[in-house]
Parts: structure tokens; sequence; C-alpha cells
């Protein structure tokens, strides 16, 4: 039987949180054959509701899980962690300055970044969800020097999968057979979701839809507003998708991708397409063996072109803000 692998929830109270761990301790996220133990960290506010949730996963009886520490304290939740899912943050409230959240969870990441740095597993893997994803994922790197860069990345793909759950609405087909999307850059409404090389059962998306327009407009805003969409219908943001997206980042991650698939990860950018170099940036990956690498020498078009670049300089401006918070 295999060692149990310990994985770190943050924000586990919380609404993602709730979707969240029982997916892990089900064998969603690392195999039915990989027992788990769960850590579960939020903060003293929401201490109660999080050991309601230990009491679930208890009453629940999940035969691969084989512990779960619940707790206020960074150091105790970090300790010995093979995977971090960073699910707890600032959001932002009515009225407040977008300066105002960024110093929160800069302050949030940079003290959650030392205590992974010194207290988890060695090669820990990293998957910020918090928002702003991007920017917090690279405070993170920033204040863990020692956790390599390889090993932090943020969720980008729910949005991936909205896109893929998008041309299958509209081409009747399964989304299983809907291959290839990409989202390239900031998990916000900047991003750019690309169907230029996604096929289904091997045509290109494209020519099945055959409507330019609507690829290149409504499409697009769609996925881009997804999350809005959510909250007017729910009153409360995407839980569920983003729980399960989470699973699928991490499950690819370290299973790898099928033979001839990618998939989108926010990842630090080497300067693959004209990306800057120093971002974590969505593009599109394949992995293997626990490595994800960038899909290279795929042909972006000038519309693509001024999409990645209007999307990049988004995160640059992200990356100074959250600079200029630093204390
Ligand atoms: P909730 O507000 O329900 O839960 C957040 C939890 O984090 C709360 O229990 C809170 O007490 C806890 N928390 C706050 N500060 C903390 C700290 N310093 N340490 C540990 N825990 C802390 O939000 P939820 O709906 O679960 O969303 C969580 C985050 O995911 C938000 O930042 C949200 O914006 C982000 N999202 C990111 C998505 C993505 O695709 N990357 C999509 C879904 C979601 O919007």
């Amino acid at each position: 039987a295999k060692e149990p692998a310990r994985v770190l929830v943050t924000g586990a109270a919380g609404q993602i949180g709730y979707a969240l761990v029982p997916m892990i301790a089900r064998g969603v996220l690392l195999g039915v054959d990989q027992p788990v133990i769960l850590h579960m960290l939020d903060i003293p506010p929401a201490a109660e509701a999080l050991n309601g949730v230990k009491m679930e996963l208890i009453d629940a009886a999940f035969p691969l899980l084989k512990g779960v520490v619940a707790t206020t304290d960074v150091v105790e939740a970090c300790t010995g962690v093979n995977y971090a899912v960073m699910v707890g943050g600032f959001p932002r409230k009515e009225g407040m300055e977008r300066k105002d959240v960024m110093t929160k969870n800069v302050s949030i990441y940079k003290s959650q970044a030392s205590a992974l740095e010194k207290h988890a597993a060695a090669n820990c893997k990293v998957l910020v969800v918090a928002n702003p994803a991007n920017t917090n994922a690279l405070i993170l790197k920033e204040f863990a020097p020692s956790i390599p860069e390889k090993n932090i990345t943020c969720l980008t793909r729910l949005d991936h999968n909205r896109a893929l759950g998008q041309i299958s609405e509209r081409l009747n087909v399964q989304v299983s057979d809907v291959k290839n999307a990409i989202i390239w850059g900031n998990h916000s409404s900047s991003q750019y979701p690309d169907v230029n090389h996604a096929t289904v059962g091997g045509k290109p998306v494209r020519e099945l839809v055959a409507d330019d327009k609507w690829l290149n407009g409504e499409f697009i805003k769609i996925v881009q507003q997804r999350g809005a969409a959510i909250i007017k219908a729910r009153k409360l943001s995407s839980a569920l998708s983003a729980a399960s997206s989470a699973c699928d980042h991490i499950r690819d991650w370290v299973l790898g991708t099928p033979e001839g698939t990618w998939v989108s990860m926010g990842v630090y950018s080497d300067g693959s397409y004209n990306v800057p170099a120093g971002l974590i940036y969505s593009f599109p990956v394949t992995c293997a063996n626990g490595e994800w690498k960038i899909v290279q020498g795929l042909s972006i078009d000038e519309f693509s072109r001024k999409k990645l670049d209007l999307t990049a300089e988004e995160l640059s401006e992200e990356k100074s803000l959250a600079y200029s918070c630093l204390s």
C-alpha cells in the first residue's frame, strides 16, 4: 500500500473548501489508490466552522482518508505537506480599493510562503486558487525561494474547463470530446480563451463552429464573464466547479496529461510566446513525470497576439501593485 500523501487546503472552512475536501478524500485529486491525510487551515473566526467540516469528514468514513488536521496555526498546517491548495484569501468587499485587497493578500501569501518553505515536504507542489490567483502565486514564489519555481502554479483550469463546456454546448457534443482549448494570461476578465488549436474528434473547432464572429466575440466574453454569471445566479461564487477544476489541475500535473492533449495552467513564464518572463501566466501545458512543460510552437495570429499582450500587461501592473504593497 502507498504511504499517505499530506494535502494542505487553506481557507478550508469556506465555500470552495467545503466542496474540495470530500473530493480529495475520495481520491479525485491524486487517484483512488492514494491514501491522504488532509491538513485544513483557516483563520480563528472560522475555527468552529472548520471543526464542523472535520466532524463531517469523520462522519463520511472515507476509506482513503487516513487523518485530518484542522488548525488555525499556519506552521502546523504546513508541516510535512506534499501538496498545498491555497484557497484562503481576503475577498474584495464593496467599496474596497484594489490596493487594499492586494495589501491584505500580499501579506497573507508572504507569510504562508515562509511557512511552506520552512515546513512543507521537499518537492511540495503548490496550487494557488485564491484571487488574485496569479499574483498571489507570484508573491508565494518570491517569498519561498527554496521551493523550485516549477512547483508553484495557479488555477486557470476552471476557465479552461468553462471554454470546453461552452464549445460542447454550442456544438452539442460531449465535453470529453473537446480538446486543446487554451486560456492565456490572467485568471481575470482579461484572460484570453483561445480555440484556434482546439478540436472535436480531431476536427478543428473553428471549422465545426463555422462562426468566427461568435468565436472571436461572444464566446470569449462568456468565458471571461462566467464567474460573474454564476454569482448573479447563485448569489455565491463558483465553488463546485472551482473545486473540481483544482482537482483536475493537480491530478493531471501529478499523473500526466493524455497523449495529444494539453491543459491550461498558470505557471512561471520563461518568456515563451514572448510573454514577459517573471510573471505567473496561464499557458497550454502537457504534464509527465510530475512536471509541466509549456506547449511550444503554436501559431499565434494577430488577433491572438494582441490579447496575449493585453493580459500580460494587466499582470505586469498587478505585479507592480503587489510590490508596492510589500511592507
Ligand atoms: P470563501 O470566502 O467562502 O472562503 C475563503 C476562506 O478563506 C474563508 O473560510 C476564510 O476564513 C479563509 N481565509 C481568509 N484568510 C485566510 C488566511 N489568512 N489563511 C487561511 N484561511 C483564510 O471563498 P471561496 O468562495 O471559497 O473562494 C476562495 C477563493 O477562491 C477566493 O479568493 C476566490 O476569489 C477564489 N476563486 C478562484 C477561482 C479560480 O479559478 N482561480 C475561481 C473560484 C473563486 O472565485
